[in-house]
């Protein structure tokens, strides 16, 4: 195996043996056989639309073969085979339609299975073409995530699946060069922005706009059950099933940001967040006691004494821990073993007490963009910081907590996604009306910040959006993270730090090149890193 496609490769070089995730090296190469079909079903869909054959199913399975590669996602070689399987059904069932004589010609599954260890990222020789590839790829994956979550709702774009299939498969181009890869890796940060857009638009019209959210943290005397993920129509179906049931239900990790819509509101067996980021699971789902629901990324393996109480559904997988099956059209999905097995279990084990606020999305930010901006020009504010992506469980991200407290006291930390654990049950006060850590949500609502900034820089008319006393401090840790870095790159944004290691996966070259066009750059210490930062470098 080789993998290097997170913030935890070994080394900052690349998983071989096994992953510091827990990936192993069966799975990995079944992994990257999902991707290269996921290519290769992109090569025929592709020709497809241009005969104006639908690849509705095709743009779907593309958009979930590659969710389930993404870190965290899917540990699972049975469903990983299952799904490599209905990406070459429908790349068969799509030939036939473009060119029933090379539809005869396509290899058998068990064929494709035996491609198994030749398909992967090592299979590129120039390693700058494999890094601008990879940078491409994980960007995809990012891509697909939020494209899953939209469709979930509803939502697609078509233009966003054509991307998907056009820059796949030029991946299997051999004579591919830099700079059509380039182009491809920028293409796909404007795809990005559209994705985003079009989540929130599906998030915020089916559960209404976000608002400013108090969100407890403690623990209840009822058992619970606890969800995690980005999916909040799982949460959705779990809070109208589990309504009057006696049992609460208790959000964790990325599923926080839910608090923030009014429609989740209306269930007051919604009781709070429970816990911190993903990488404390082993200690917080020890202590849980109930069952928990993993909706996305991100799952570590977990321990045998809990492990019966992990359940997986949609793209998550992990070896013995009951799957729950996706819905079937407009049902709900059925959570009635977990309910079960909540109301034999003890209540959630108390492990602080008091609220963290969440609900600053987009409609709140521009609702108060006059006000924001009154208090940047009587000095009340001085500076953004955005410190929005992952978290991780390396002891190095310490910084970035860091770096949230002894931040001056009159600026403001711009926030989505699980970086926030770092420093959102600090006690940093308010501005104002404002608190100074101003979560937008989840990791795809850092277009929620976008927004605001574009906004901003309008009302200002600014020529260049970084003129405005904003920085980017941003934490990354998974594929996600690298669509949102390619949107904001694409949006304009320079000069941002990037930590808490650069990614394995840029060559020198490609590094460099990421460094003198957009000055991406590594953190230093919290000091020297706050300091430039005030000084608006
Ligand atoms: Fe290693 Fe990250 Fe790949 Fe897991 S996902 S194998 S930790 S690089
Ligand atoms: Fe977190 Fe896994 Fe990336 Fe959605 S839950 S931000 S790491």
């Amino acid at each position: 195996m080789f993998c290097y496609q997170c913030q935890e490769a070994l080394n900052n070089k690349g998983c071989e043996r096994v992953g510091v995730c827990g990936k192993k090296p069966e799975t990995a190469e079944l992994q990257d056989l999902l991707i290269y079909v996921s290519k290769k079903l992109s090569e025929t869909a592709l020709e497809a639309t241009g005969k104006g054959i639908s690849t509705d199913t095709a743009g779907e399975l593309v958009i979930k073969g590659l969710f389930y590669t993404i870190t965290n996602t899917n540990f699972d070689n049975e469903s990983l085979k299952q799904m490599i399987h209905s990406l070459c059904d429908e790349k068969r069932r799509l030939m036939k339609q473009v060119d029933p004589e090379r539809a005869a010609r396509i290899p058998t599954d068990e064929e494709i299975l035996q491609k198994a260890g030749e398909v992967g990222v090592l299979a590129t020789s120039d390693e700058d073409i494999r890094s601008l590839s990879e940078l491409l790829i994980y960007g995809l994956k990012g891509m697909a995530a939020y494209a899953e979550h939209a469709l979930v709702l509803g939502k697609r774009s078509l233009e966003v699946e054509k991307f998907m299939f056009r820059a796949l498969a030029t991946t299997l181009d051999e004579n591919r060069d830099k700079d059509t890869m380039l182009n491809l890796v920028m293409e796909c940060g404007e795809k990005g922005v559209q994705i985003m857009s079009l989540l929130d638009e599906a998030n915020t019209g089916t559960y209404g706009k976000t608002e400013p959210t108090e969100v407890n943290i403690g623990a209840g005397k009822n058992p619970g059950i606890l969800i995690s993920g980005h999916d909040l129509r799982d949460l959705a179906d779990l809070l109208e099933q589990t309504k009057d049931s006696g049992v609460d239900v208790y959000t964790h990790g990325e599923m926080l940001p839910a608090h923030g819509y009014p429609f989740f509101k209306k269930y007051p067996h919604l009781v709070g967040n429970y816990g911190g980021s993903w990488w404390q699971q082993p200690k917080e789902f020890e202590s849980f006691n109930g069952p928990i629901l993993m909706t996305t990324n991100c799952i570590v393996p977990p321990r045998e004494s809990y492990k019966s109480r992990i359940f997986t559904t949609g793209v998550t997988g992990y070896p013995g821990c009951e799957h729950i099956p996706d819905r079937k059209g407009e049902e709900m999905k059925d959570f009635a073993k977990l309910i079960e097995l909540a109301k034999k279990s003890a209540p959630p084990e108390q492990l602080e007490e008091g609220s963290v606020f969440t609900g600053f999305g987009k409609d709140t930010l521009l609702a108060n963009k006059e006000k924001i901006i009154d208090a940047v020009s009587q000095g009340l504010i001085k500076r953004f910081v955005v410190m929005a992506g992952c978290d991780g469980r390396m002891p190095s991200r310490n910084y970035y907590t860091d770096v949230a407290d002894k931040l001056p006291d009159d600026t403001i930390i711009l926030t989505a996604g699980c970086a926030k654990y770092r420093y959102n049950k600090l006690p940093l006060g308010n501005i104002g009306d404002f608190p100074r850590v101003l979560d937008a949500g989840q990791c795809n609502d850092s277009y929620s910040l976008a927004v605001l900034a574009l906004k901003l820089k309008e009302t200002l008319d600014l020529d260049d959006i970084n003129k405005l006393p904003i920085s980017l401090d941003i934490a990354w840790y998974e594929q996600k993270a690298v669509l949102v870095l390619l949107a904001l790159l694409y949006l304009g944004f320079k000069n941002i730090r990037l930590g808490p290691t650069l990614p394995a996966f840029l060559s020198l070259n490609i590094a460099t090149f990421l460094v003198e066009n957009f000055d991406i750059k590594p953190i230093d210490n919290p000091e020297s890193d706050i300091n430039a930062m005030m000084h608006g470098q």
